[in-house]
């Protein structure tokens, strides 16, 4: 007899191409979501705002329907849907500077709101798909093409800890810091993000979870590097954690 023990998750679309970059996390997170979908029995009630930098693909891969809200505005978009469906389980997908820079004020005041959605934000340190840009979550010191002799302190202040920020909102129920670098990290991922789904699901508020992503092609490193640098630069800075689960309090 065989026992399956790794299956497509039905979220996912089939014979779809492959368009993240080899090594990089985005796959990884995609497939929870999709994972988390298909345990809660989401998949055929859930609307998605997706949103701009190469977090925008997850319509590519997820059988979903889901509403391109570019240039920071997902979680107006989505506050939009969730008011106007309140039957719909509605979620963003966004990268850091599209969260934290572009849509900073759209995504503090959902928050702030206490909207009945949940988010996940990949946090890779980096403007991704424009080219490796500095971005709020760049680390002190770290080279980007636009800070080619690293994040200076005096220039441009410090990064931004969102997970943080987001739990201080009087209105989110869950916030959450995870990473994708063990397979141990994975699997908590994963539970991070089911959480946020379920507060929900629940009508408690605002579910968010960043998740410390590797982005191999603008770092300029091995996928395997990648991971040791989410490790040792990055964990330092952005703690893992809990920061608020008000079905714990
Ligand atoms: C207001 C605005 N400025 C600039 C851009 C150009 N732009 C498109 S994708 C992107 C980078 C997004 O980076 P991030 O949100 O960190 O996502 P990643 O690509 O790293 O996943 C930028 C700056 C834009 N779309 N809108
Ligand atoms: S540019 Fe970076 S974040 Fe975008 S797909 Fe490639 S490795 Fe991933």
């Amino acid at each position: 007899m065989t026992t399956q023990v790794f299956k497509i998750p039905d979220s996912f679309k089939k014979d779809v191409r492959y368009t993240f970059c080899p090594g990089c996390d985005h796959g990884v997170a995609v497939r929870l979501v999709a994972e988390v979908l298909d345990e809660l029995g989401l998949t055929q009630n859930t609307i998605c705002a997706a949103s701009i930098g190469c977090s925008v693909t997850i319509y590519d891969f997820l059988n979903i329907d889901t509403i391109e809200s570019p240039h920071g505005r997902a979680m107006a978009v989505a506050t939009g849907v969730k008011r106007a469906k309140p039957d719909k389980f509605v979620f963003t997908y966004q990268g850091d500077g599209d969260f934290a820079s572009i849509g900073l004020a759209e995504s503090m005041h959902a928050a702030l709101r206490g909207e009945k959605i949940s988010a996940i934000c990949i946090n890779n340190t980096t403007y991704g798909m424009t080219g490796g840009q500095l971005g709020p979550t760049t680390i002190l010191g770290q080279v980007t093409t636009t800070s080619p002799t690293g994040r200076n302190l005096e220039y441009y202040g410090y990064p931004i800890k969102i997970a943080e920020h987001i739990a201080l909102c009087d209105g989110t129920a869950f916030s959450a810091r995870v990473s994708l670098d063990t397979v141990a990290n994975i699997k908590k991922a994963k539970q991070a993000i089911k959480k946020a789904f379920e507060v929900q699901m629940k009508g408690l508020g605002l579910g968010f979870v960043e998740i410390l992503s590797s982005c191999p092609t603008n770092w300029k490193m091995s996928p395997d590097k990648a991971h040791q640098r989410v490790r040792e630069e990055m964990m330092p800075v952005f703690n893992l954690g809990i920061y608020k689960d008000v079905t714990q309090s």
